[in-house]
């Protein structure tokens, strides 16, 4: 178990402290060695002298996914690359994939997040962890399985995919946990009963799943389906990659590491800093990174941040699960949607499956928005009726919920792409006329 109770559970003035301590020198080492925060800083006029506690972090500018683009691919590291020990990058959907790089100090700084990320979801050095978050370029996999040597577990490097095969370990090794993304989960929960394997020989009681959003509704599924504890984890590789917050067994929100990710919410729009409990953009300082620290990177994830005392006895602010991504929210007909509002409305009825696809298209200058989402078997074998039943449902609680007319596409089981890694949600033609 690795609990760092000193930090964790931390008076917020004396946390303050620390975080304004760890950012002024944070400030001062990437204006020596990253030309271009010296460049940026200097045009506001700031000296690293200007930054003393953590107040004076509104005072520094924002920086984006496009200045890591900018920069691609080593431009903002802030050691010289024999130190740098490892590198990761992530795909995105358009331009050039970001790279990051860690030294040492920051593998053995990740490994702890991890890893107090793990003992948040209960696990020791007695469990046996099936690690099926791809391994490579990706942080899941590495990121995963760093921690959870760290805590002690046994780790099992299966990485995504070959759904047999980690069924097959899961049975013959007795894992007790399970990471990978939460649509993948869903998928290995389907492939259990597809293989008629007895839930009662299998050891697994939780996971821990992230990667990608996902609502209390995707949750309660994977739970009945693989009969354990699902735990949310979050993470970008830009901070870190896994092991930004975690959720407690209170689950009441993700703890966020707070002595080395400085968490801010900001409107998105104005970019002023919003206070705990309202909605907005979640902007992190890694102050602790060596290779490649950042300065208050907009994530573009929406939540709200909570401050209160957890019962487990953590101070760690809390966010909330991220309702999406400001780049991933729709405007169909004016109307803003994200995905996870869709998702919830459809698992809140027990005969949808948690495989859905949006896919928004214009036709005569009008958006359309049709929802394809799986079904139970029965419903095909049953009489039309009860499929056209079923279909009206849908189309009026998605009508009353978000405001929106969809068309609804009921499909069979195993229709729907799986995915190993994060799942597709949307297609959106729009953007290809
Ligand atoms: O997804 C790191 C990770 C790996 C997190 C394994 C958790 C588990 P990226 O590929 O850089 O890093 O993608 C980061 O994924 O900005 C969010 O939009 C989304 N995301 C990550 N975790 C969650 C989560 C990894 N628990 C982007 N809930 C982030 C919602 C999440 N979205």
């Amino acid at each position: 178990m690795i609990w760092n109770t000193e930090y964790e559970c931390m008076e917020r003035e004396e946390l303050r402290k620390l975080q304004g301590e760890r950012v002024k020198n944070m400030v001062r080492r990437v204006y020596d060695s990253v030309p271009f925060y010296r460049k940026k800083l200097q045009e506001r006029g700031i000296e690293p002298g200007d930054i003393n506690t953590i107040n004076d972090l509104q005072k520094l500018p924002f920086t984006t996914k496009q200045d890591l683009r900018d920069n691609y691919p080593f431009s903002l590291f802030a050691v010289p690359q024999s130190e740098v020990v490892r590198l990761h990058a992530s795909s995105g959907t358009t331009g050039k994939s970001t790279v990051v790089g860690y030294t040492h100090n920051d593998i053995q700084m990740w490994s702890e997040v991890v890893a107090r990320s793990l003992t948040m979801a209960g696990v020791t050095k007695s469990d046996i962890i099936q690690v099926a978050y791809g391994y490579g370029l990706f942080t899941g996999g590495l990121g995963l399985h760093y921690g959870a040597e760290k805590v002690g577990a046994s780790v099992i490097p299966i990485s995504g995919g070959n759904t047999k095969k980690q069924l097959q370990l899961m049975e013959d090794f007795g894992s007790t946990v399970i990471a990978c993304t939460p649509s993948y989960a869903a998928h290995l929960g389907e492939a259990l009963l597809e293989e008629k394997i007895d839930r009662t020989k299998l050891k697994l009681r939780a996971g821990v799943f992230g990667a990608e959003p996902w609502t209390e509704e995707m949750r309660s599924q994977i739970e009945q389906l693989l009969g354990i504890k699902a735990y949310d984890i979050y993470g970008l590789s830009e901070i870190i990659g896994p092991g930004v917050s975690m959720e407690c067994r209170c689950q009441n929100g993700m703890h966020i590491f707070e002595d080395h990710f400085i968490p801010e919410i900001i409107d998105p729009e104005t970019c002023e800093v919003l206070p705990y409990g309202q909605l907005g953009e979640l902007v992190f300082t890694p102050a602790t990174k060596e290779a490649m620290p950042l300065i208050r990177y907009r994530t573009r994830d929406l939540t709200r941040l909570h401050a209160e005392k957890c019962d487990c006895g953590r101070t760690l602010v809390r966010m909330e699960k991220c309702v999406g991504r400001s780049d991933d929210m729709l405007i169909i007909r004016g109307v803003n949607v994200f995905p996870s509002q869709v998702e919830s409305v459809l698992l809140e009825m027990s005969e949808t499956k948690p495989h859905y696809l949006l896919v928004v298209d214009r036709e005569n200058n009008l958006d359309t928005l049709e929802i394809q989402v799986e079904v139970e078997e029965q419903f095909f074998s049953d009489e039309v009726k009860e499929l056209e039943g079923l279909r009206h449902r849908v189309k009026s609680n998605i009508a009353s919920l978000l405001g929106i007319s969809a068309t609804i596409r009921l499909v069979e089981p195993g229709t729907i792409e799986r995915s190993m890694g994060k799942a597709q949600r949307v297609v959106d033609k729009r953007k290809l006329k």
